[in-house]
């Protein structure tokens, strides 16, 4: 996975509040903890995480596998405006102490395919509040409408490389985690024996930021406890969880309807195909991505990603044949 974590928060509305954060984070963090690297690059955890130890956190309740959260019909602002790009390379330098990865031309270029920010119109559509859980996923496989995962294939972290093959750590194994190493066919295939399907693009980020274009699903200020995010080499110190969190364990980080962990603890298959200038080309009513292309789009970052990945317009596309340790879902389904 190539994906670069060294994107960004970057706006013009909230610089100055995502400087605020940039102090509060470099200050909380070892001089070493934030290097500009790619998130698939952070290596694995390899002991045991630790417990959370802050208040905004809290363990997940047990919740309904059905629990979706509504969101009415209308227009919202998608993607990154041109002229916002050029922050994104300040942010960068200012959390690295060592800004080696924050080339302004790549970095640009790379976030380039969230723009530009237009006005698009979304039909009315209820999408999950959690990410679908390992107990949900086994479930969908008892009842026939899932198909096991294979471990064998799965994508995991090997220090900063990636190998195919591995197994779940104790805590991502568990029931109310959310569920990984699901191809992006597998979770199509949940998501439609749950009576839905995995949203789009449009849903997903309208889902996350609502109406307003904001950069995080809570505002346009980073916060250090609204996701699973990965503070240095995702140690947990700040979030609490090394790797993956019971799903809706950052209530402070809900997006204006709702929903939880749009951003943080994995990174979410959306229905979407990939093409960098979807943003450009897409329609301006419920856009469905292209037609043709092999690759699909994950959103949200993840628990190994860094906080600029962790950005409501964040948009990486990834092999449907694979599946990631790092990668699960969340599903949608038309108004009723
Ligand atoms: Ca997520």
């Amino acid at each position: 996975m190539s994906d670069h974590v060294c994107t960004s928060a970057a706006r013009s509305r909230p610089l100055s509040g995502a400087r605020a954060w940039v102090l509060l984070l470099i200050a909380a963090l070892s001089a070493t903890a934030l290097g500009c690297r790619s998130a698939a690059s952070t290596p694995p955890p390899s002991s045991p995480p630790e417990q959370p130890t802050e208040s905004d956190t809290r363990p997940a309740e047990p919740h309904d596998a059905d629990d979706m959260v509504s969101v009415p019909a209308g227009t919202f602002l998608m993607g990154t405006p041109e002229d916002e790009l050029s922050l994104i390379v300040e942010l960068c330098r200012q959390i690295n102490p060592a800004p080696t990865g924050c080339n302004r031309e790549r970095l640009i270029a790379h976030h380039r395919n969230e723009t530009p920010q237009r006005e698009v119109y979304v039909s009315g559509f209820s999408i999950g509040r959690n990410e679908v859980t390992n107990a949900e996923y086994e479930r969908c496989v008892s009842e026939g409408g899932c198909t096991a995962r294979d471990f064998d294939r799965c994508v995991f972290f090997a220090g900063r490389e990636h190998v195919h093959g591995g197994t779940l750590d104790e805590v991502q194994a568990r029931d109310d985690h959310p569920v990984v190493c699901v191809s992006w066919e597998q979770a199509a295939a949940y998501c439609q024996h749950a009576g839905g399907a995995l949203p789009t693009e449009a849903q997903w980020e309208k889902a996350a930021r609502g109406v307003d274009g904001r950069v995080f699903p809570w505002g346009n200020d980073w916060n250090p406890l609204g996701a699973n995010w990965a503070e240095g080499e995702h140690t947990g110190s700040v979030d609490g969880y090394v790797t993956t969190s019971p799903v809706g364990s950052f209530p402070a980080g809900a997006s204006p309807y709702g929903a939880l962990d749009m951003v943080g603890n994995v990174w979410e298959w959306v229905a979407d195909r990939y093409a960098e200038d979807a943003y450009a080309q897409g329609a301006a009513s419920d856009p469905q991505g292209p037609e043709t292309g092999t690759g699909r789009v994950m959103r949200g970052g993840g628990y190994a990603a860094q906080p600029l990945a962790q950005r409501t317009a964040k948009r990486v596309p990834r092999d449907p044949p694979e599946a990631y340790v790092n990668i699960g879902f969340r599903c949608a389904r038309p108004a009723q």
